[in-house]
């Protein structure tokens, strides 16, 4: 401890890092591989439009999540919209406001009403116990999200949206690779949407990709997703460009290729993490559910201000001033982003936990980019920040910095 403590520059001034440690830093696979492919796709000129290695990325993720289809997408953001429209939802759909705000402005856009449901603080998920009662005859759907990685409780969303001839469907941005009672998310519900952006476990530089086991959805987001085209001068539907192009799917490919190596490295950055930040008062980590499969891309702590004698947002400054660039995700809260903050402005009020957990929440550096020393510092910084701060009138004293030795 007293190695790593000396070690922070924190104590001289200098911040504790010489350079950012980022949130979201991507994981970067086989180099030589990904620049192979685009080199492949430059000498054969096959570009985008449903090139080679779109085909094959499909394949490979539908294979691996035991999924009968996978529509690649521009975009995590442009997959949703295509779910949400291929579903044929309408009016009003329930969905968490503790989410990225794309998942609602992904409903937002296509001219539907997000009604906000709460979370459960424990897992970060939807509550399936809040969903009930915002169901109103103008509700046609249910949109989960497997926040963090962790699905949601899938069963309990499944009956109340059968019960209630509701279509359900995932926002999965978060969770590939990851598995719920044995099965790989992927085929839960009407269908379910990946991001493969750059800051996801395994990154197509910016992509998405649209997965279920229903061949006429499959079928009408691949129609949607290029124009309404069904063929050559065939236009069948209304449709977009929301295609894949092969650059994308070159390093998408090469991506899932390594993800066993990505999420064995997240494992154990959780792990490290885990342990140095064990018995900090007021520090807790989330945990995973060991019986399933995660892939630990994001480290995830609440900071309980009475204990910590810190606030959140008072450790993330510090942190910040460190260099340790941790991310606040997602707050405020989509309720309290606009448009919907001037739109719903009482919806807070029934929002009691995703206040609570947004105004708590601290995501830290992880990836392949992270070494267990950096996880040694940032968590030798936060146990140094709550060891020497406590809360006057709502303030912080100035940390007392002892000499550097
Ligand atoms: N649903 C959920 C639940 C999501 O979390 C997301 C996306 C979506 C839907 C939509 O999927 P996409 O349409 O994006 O495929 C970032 C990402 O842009 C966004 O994809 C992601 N969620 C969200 C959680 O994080 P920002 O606004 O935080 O991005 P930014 O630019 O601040 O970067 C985040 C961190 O990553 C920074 O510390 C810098 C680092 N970074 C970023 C990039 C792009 C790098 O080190 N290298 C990079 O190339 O939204």
């Amino acid at each position: 401890m007293k190695e790593s403590i000396e070690a922070l520059a924190f104590f001289g001034g200098e911040p504790a890092f010489a350079e950012d440690q980022h949130v979201g830093r991507p994981n970067i696979g086989d180099e030589e591989m990904v620049l192979g492919r685009v080199r492949q796709a430059l000498r054969t000129r096959w570009l985008t439009n449903d090139g080679p290695y779109v085909l094959e990325f499909e394949r490979r993720v539908s294979d691996m999540l035991g999924v009968r289809h996978c529509v690649a997408t521009s975009s995590g953001t442009m997959g949703l919209e295509l779910a949400v429209k291929a579903a044929g939802l309408s009016g009003e759909v329930i969905v968490p406001s503790f989410t990225f705000v794309g998942t609602v402005h992904a409903l937002t856009w296509l001219g539907i009403t997000p009604v906000f449901c709460d979370i459960d603080p424990a897992t970060h998920t939807i509550d399936p116990r809040r969903v009930e009662p915002l169901i109103t005859p103008k509700t046609s759907g249910i949109l989960g999200v497997h926040l963090w990685g962790r699905p949601c409780d899938v069963e309990a969303l499944q009956s109340i949206a059968s019960s209630s001839n509701l279509t359900l469907l995932f926002d999965a941005a978060h969770a590939f690779g990851c598995s719920h009672g044995g099965a790989m998310v992927g085929a839960f519900g009407a269908a379910e949407v990946f991001s493969f952006h750059a800051t996801k476990v395994c990154n197509a530089f910016e992509g998405g990709a649209v997965t279920t086991n229903d061949d006429e959805f499959a079928d009408a987001v691949r129609i949607m997703r290029n124009f309404g085209f069904a063929g050559e001068d065939d236009v069948r539907t209304l449709g977009t460009n929301g295609k894949m192009n092969e650059a994308s799917a070159a390093m998408g490919l090469t991506s899932v290729e390594s993800i066993g190596d990505f999420i064995a490295h997240n494992e154990r950055n959780y792990r490290t993490y885990r342990s140095h930040l064990s018995g900090i008062p007021g520090i807790k980590i989330l945990s995973y559910d060991e019986l399933d499969r995660h892939n630990y891309h994001y480290v995830v702590i609440t900071v309980d201000e009475a204990a910590a004698g810190l606030t959140r947002d008072h450790l993330h400054r510090l942190l910040t001033a460190e260099r340790v660039l941790a991310r606040r995700y997602f707050y405020p809260g989509c309720h309290r982003c606009e448009p919907y903050r001037s739109q719903f402005s009482n919806v807070g009020q029934r929002l009691g936990s995703t206040e609570f957990v947004a105004s708590r929440v601290l995501c830290l550096p992880t990836g392949t980019a992270v070494s267990d020393n950096d996880i040694a510092a940032i968590c030798a910084l936060i146990r140094f920040c709550v060891a020497n701060s406590y809360q006057v009138s709502g303030r912080i004293r100035p940390l007392e910095r002892p000499e550097r030795a």
